[in-house]
């Protein structure tokens, strides 16, 4: 197994150019206000707070409107190093952003640990976006619309990372909570054959059914799972604290069932909290919601039972 990890390494991830409006740079300072590691210490878990990673110096110009390329890729760089590291010290990281554009370090980071383990990595995206644009399909050339495309393979990213990439099979990517797709984007998705479960789907299958779908497949590989949280999976009304609010989004028991039993199953080896904006935030409540879910993820619960969900 790879988690029953020992313990849990926190690294902040201060990036904000890679959203449409800024203030996700504060992300790591607020969640470290709502109690993330004092939480997860409550629960047992040893924490080690890294601090805010310091991104590589970059210069490149990709092709396509991309904005803030250099910070972006200066970060991912960073991040694909430290996150590395940290499994190698058997840790499990959590990423703290910071805005999705992390995960082209995050998860690529990941993905470079797990082939020198011979392991496959599956990735669970908790997100109203895929993110599976490419400079290219872009519309908006923001690049936390981007970040799965990238750590998946696809073209267009040449130059962001310093190093080749292990990528990620479209096939083990799962996007969970999807409910805006840009054209494009859904026709690659849907070419390349990712799990795309999009709120539709969760309504009339549940989170149960679709969650232990995603849970066997990572168990069948015997492979890595890495879980990337957007605060947009949410809706609205439960975390406000995040630039690109779309209506309709898992709910607070929604969204809490999902990780207790990726909790339950012991197979999360890695982890993102992204895109909480406190600029945008209501009094802490999305920072707060992060922290709880992340508690959820890591043994919190309102009753121990002795079976798990199913
Ligand atoms: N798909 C759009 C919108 C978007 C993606 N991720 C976020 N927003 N947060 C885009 O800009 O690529
Ligand atoms: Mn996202
Ligand atoms: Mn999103």
């Amino acid at each position: 197994e790879h988690t029953s990890r020992g313990s849990v390494a926190l690294i902040g991830a201060p990036v904000d150019g890679g959203a449409g409006l800024s203030g996700c740079i504060m992300g790591p300072a607020a969640l470290r206000v709502a109690g993330l590691a004092t939480s997860l210490a409550d629960l047992g878990v040893e924490v080690r707070d890294l601090g805010d990673v310091t991104p590589d110096q970059v210069s490149l110009k990709l092709a396509g409107a991309t904005h803030h390329e250099n910070e972006v890729a200066g970060f991912a760089r960073a991040l694909n190093r430290q996150g590395y590291e940290a499994l190698k010290s058997g840790a499990t990281p959590i990423f703290m952003g910071g805005d999705h554009s992390l995960s082209m370090g995050s998860v690529t980071g990941v993905a470079k640990y797990a082939a020198e383990q011979g392991k496959k990595l599956h990735v669970l995206w908790l997100d109203a976006h895929p993110d599976y644009n490419t400079p290219d399909t872009s519309t908006s050339g923001n690049m936390h619309g981007m970040s799965a495309a990238l750590f998946c393979g696809e073209p267009g990213f040449d130059g962001v990372l310093d190093e080749p990439i292990h990528p990620v099979d479209p096939k083990n990517y799962h996007v969970f909570g999807a409910r805006s797709i840009d054209e494009d984007e859904g026709t690659l998705l849907l070419k390349r054959g990712v799990n795309v479960m999009d709120m539709r789907r969760i309504d009339e299958r549940g989170v149960v059914a679709l969650i232990n779908g995603v849970l066997d497949a990572v168990r069948a590989d015997d492979a890595m799972f890495h879980v990337s949280l957007d605060v947009d999976f949410l809706d609205p009304q439960f975390a406000p604290g995040v630039g690109t609010t779309v209506p309709g989004g898992a709910t607070y028991r929604e969204a809490h069932l999902a990780m207790e039993m990726i909790c339950d199953s012991g197979l999360m080896s890695s982890m993102d909290l992204v895109e909480l904006n406190p600029y945008l935030d209501d009094r802490g409540k999305s920072a707060r919601m992060l922290v709880a879910l992340t508690e959820s993820g890591f043994g919190r619960r309102v009753f121990d039972r002795p079976t798990s969900t199913g």
